[in-house]
């Protein structure tokens, strides 16, 4: 596919991000904690919201950030906020917990030291729209290929 994050395994490749997390639990089962409840009911149900924010919310926010046009980037604010609210609506920990969960994750050296300073991310997928980028993330978004973005 040519995209990161990938992963080689005993010589061979594997990619797509919610694919390896559950591959790197299944390949060093014993690590802990665990990504995943053990519990098979809420283990579905975690994989149910996680598929929600695969295919709606990644694709919505990338949409956001990289539409220049303004009727663009309204529209894609207006669908980017419904599938939020979906969200919060149906899950009850999406208000309080979830602000503890992001603030924590954003501590995580590992997160700061892999991010770019939050002032550029929108200069640089904005550039993206106007240069008409090549990249396959970008032809990715603009064709609406949720299935590789
Ligand atoms: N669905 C893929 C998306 C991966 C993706 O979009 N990767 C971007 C960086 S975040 C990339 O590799 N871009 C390089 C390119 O498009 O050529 C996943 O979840 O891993």
């Amino acid at each position: 596919m040519g995209l990161v994050p990938a992963v080689e395994y005993k010589g061979k490749a594997l990619y797509q991000s919610i694919i390896l997390c559950e591959f790197l639990e299944d390949a060093y089962s014993s690590y802990q904690p665990n990504i995943l409840p053990a519990d098979p009911y809420t283990k579905a149900y975690v994989r149910i919201w996680v598929d929600y924010v695969v295919k709606n919310l990644i694709p919505g926010f990338k949409r956001l950030v990289q539409a220049q046009d303004p009727e663009k980037r309204k529209q894609s604010l207006d669908e980017l906020l419904a599938s939020q609210r979906k969200l919060a609506e149906q899950r009850e920990d999406a208000g309080e917990a979830w602000k503890k969960y992001a603030d924590n994750v954003a501590k995580r050296p590992s997160v700061i030291n892999t991010s770019s300073d939050p002032e550029h991310y929108e200069e640089m997928y904005g550039l993206d729209d106007k240069l008409g980028a090549q990249s396959k993330a970008a032809k990715a978004i603009r064709a609406r290929r949720e299935d590789i973005m």
